[in-house]
């Protein structure tokens, strides 16, 4: 499998953090790919422009990444990220949609700041921070019943607290939400997250 890759991408790392998990990591070959690039050819594997893309042996192309987790876990009927069913399944669901708002908004406001003085939008990224606060109250609420074991949510709520910590240390999401604050002290340090952990490229 190939998989069409930036380094700073959190979506990209919720992939790979979940490739590691499920012990398939050594058989995805990364293709670095700047998104942003107007060179970039990304679009003939993804016509939405957006990285990760997943090319499969087959030469079938997935995104996003909630797709490739998916595909993910249909590789090996006795190792899953994504509960079957029941109420663990729309909880681990409805956790991976929390945990990827956290993200959009995120990206949101970061590209949003990036903008030049006259063009930029306080509100815009007053809104989206508003967002992610409300995501994160949620999630605060709902701590002490994650559990440490990897899955879709657990993965995307991990790669979500480790986005913030990359691009918005200042806003200390830690302060207001304690219990979250450990469980992911605890859930950082497993192999599949330390091994992903976001740095901006040299
Ligand atoms: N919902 C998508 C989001 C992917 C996404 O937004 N990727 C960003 C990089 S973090 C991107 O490639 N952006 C390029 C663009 O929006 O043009 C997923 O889960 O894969």
């Amino acid at each position: 499998m190939k998989l069409r890759y930036s380094p700073t991408s959190p979506y990209v790392r919720k992939v790979m953090a979940s490739a590691i998990e499920l012990g398939i990591s050594s058989s995805i070959e990364l293709l670095p790919t700047n998104p942003w690039d107007p060179e970039t050819d990304l679009s003939t594997h993804n016509p939405l422009g957006k990285v990760p893309a997943l090319i499969t042996e087959g030469g079938e192309v997935l995104y996003d990444s909630h797709v490739i987790l998916e595909f993910f876990d249909s590789l090996n009927p006795n190792l899953k990220l994504i509960p079957q069913n029941g109420r663990a399944r729309w909880n681990a669901l409805r956790r991976h949609a929390l945990a990827d708002g956290i993200l959009d908004a995120s990206i949101l406001a970061f590209l949003e700041a990036k903008r030049a003085d006259d063009e930029r939008s306080d509100n815009w990224i007053a809104r989206q921070k508003a967002t992610v606060v409300r995501a994160l109250d949620q999630l605060e609420s709902e701590a002490d019943n994650l559990g440490q074991e990897a899955s879709i949510a657990t993965i995307t709520i991990g790669v979500a607290l480790g986005y913030l910590d990359f691009r918005f240390v200042d806003d200390n999401w830690r302060a207001d939400h304690p219990a979250l604050a450990d469980w992911y002290d605890l859930f950082s340090q497993r192999p599949s997250m330390e091994e992903t952990m976001p740095k901006d490229p040299a």
